[in-house]
């Protein structure tokens, strides 16, 4: 398997990405560093502040937001970047004739698990920027792209091993920091999400609270090979979106996040373009499939930065039985 350095040179194509997936990586590195201190780098605990989500901050996703910024302001070709941390797009660049790429993370997925060191994770997708005959400020309308316009998806778990898993469009591959040397050590390559599974991710404590399909297809799960499905199924939530995708594009799964009832005026809990597009675009380029309630998850409408949406992805044969549950109770 080939190095991440000339993997990037080899498929990125452009110098341009390549340079900003390296910045991209190297902040990873440094954010996972972090991780591993915990308290005894006195950075747990949470802020007065809030995130644009009404989330409280974490020490560690303010600090790990820096990094991101910091690292990957120089990275040639980087007009913008956006952030779940800030509720503006972060304009490095001018809009050109040029081109360039948009960044958007989420630099430290899970933090409610940081306190409690289980693993959590950075997640990134990249745009290309517009082109513009003169130049021009950056704007938040550029960001307003179909996930199917990415150009690369990524994360890095911190978990007993930080690894990075990535596509740039043709295939998934997966390096993992050897913390003896600080280097990314080729892992896999062409991971391949298995078709079935016996295993779902949801939080079952919002049971009451999901649409039907939802809950049939949960309880089906439980009902086992006395059920409906015939067969049993087993259970994980780590409540770390990184860490429960991850499982799934090692061992398989489905990993489910759905719309329910509790704020009816919202999409999901989960945001479209910093967590379910990169995540989707990762899942179906490993073979799998990533469903909103409605489509596919890389063909929904964009409509704000951080708009949320219902989130089911994982094994495609289990996706696409989500998807037949949904249409038969539109009667579609
Ligand atoms: P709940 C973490 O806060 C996160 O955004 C995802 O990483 C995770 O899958 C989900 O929320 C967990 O949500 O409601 O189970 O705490």
């Amino acid at each position: 398997m080939i190095k991440l350095d000339d993997f990037l040179a080899h498929d990125a194509v452009d110098p341009r990405l390549t340079a900003l997936i390296a910045s991209v990586v190297e902040a990873c590195g440094q954010i996972s560093a972090l991780v591993r201190r915990g308290a005894a780098g006195e950075i747990l605990g949470a802020l007065e502040s809030q995130n644009v989500q009404g989330e409280v901050q974490k020490k560690l996703d303010v600090i790990s937001n820096e990094i991101l910024l910091q690292r990957c302001a120089e990275a040639p070709g980087l007009v913008a970047m956006a952030s779940e941390e800030m509720d503006d797009i972060y304009p490095v660049r001018e809009v050109g004739p040029e081109g360039g790429y948009l960044l958007l993370f989420d630099p430290l997925d899970g933090s409610s698990n940081i306190d409690v060191n289980v693993s959590i994770g950075t997640i990134f997708s990249i745009l290309p920027a517009p082109r513009a005959d003169g130049p021009r400020p950056a704007a938040t309308a550029d960001f307003m792209q179909s996930g199917r316009n990415q150009v690369a998806a990524g994360y890095v778990v911190y978990g007993p091993q930080t690894t990075l898993v990535l596509s740039l469009g043709n295939g998934v591959r997966a390096f993992t920091l050897d913390p003896l040397n600080d280097e990314w050590v080729p892992t896999a390559h062409a991971i391949t999400i298995p078709h079935e599974t016996k295993e779902y991710a949801i939080n079952a404590s919002n049971l009451r609270h999901w649409a039907t399909p939802v809950r049939s297809y949960v309880e089906a799960c439980l009902a086992g090979e006395e059920g409906p499905r015939g067969k049993n199924f087993n259970m994980r939530w780590i409540a770390s979106m990184v860490a429960d995708v991850h499982r799934i594009m090692v061992r398989g799964g489905v990993f489910l996040y759905p719309w329910d009832a509790r704020e009816p005026d919202r999409a999901g809990k989960l945001r479209l373009m910093y967590e379910a597009n990169p995540m989707s675009m990762l899942v179906e380029q490993a073979g799998g499939a990533a469903f909103d309630g409605q489509g596919h998850i890389l063909d929904a409408e964009v409509t704000s930065l951080h708009q949320r949406i219902s989130v089911m992805l994982g094994s495609r044969a289990e996706v696409e039985h989500l998807m037949a549950l949904h249409a038969e109770a539109t009667g579609v």
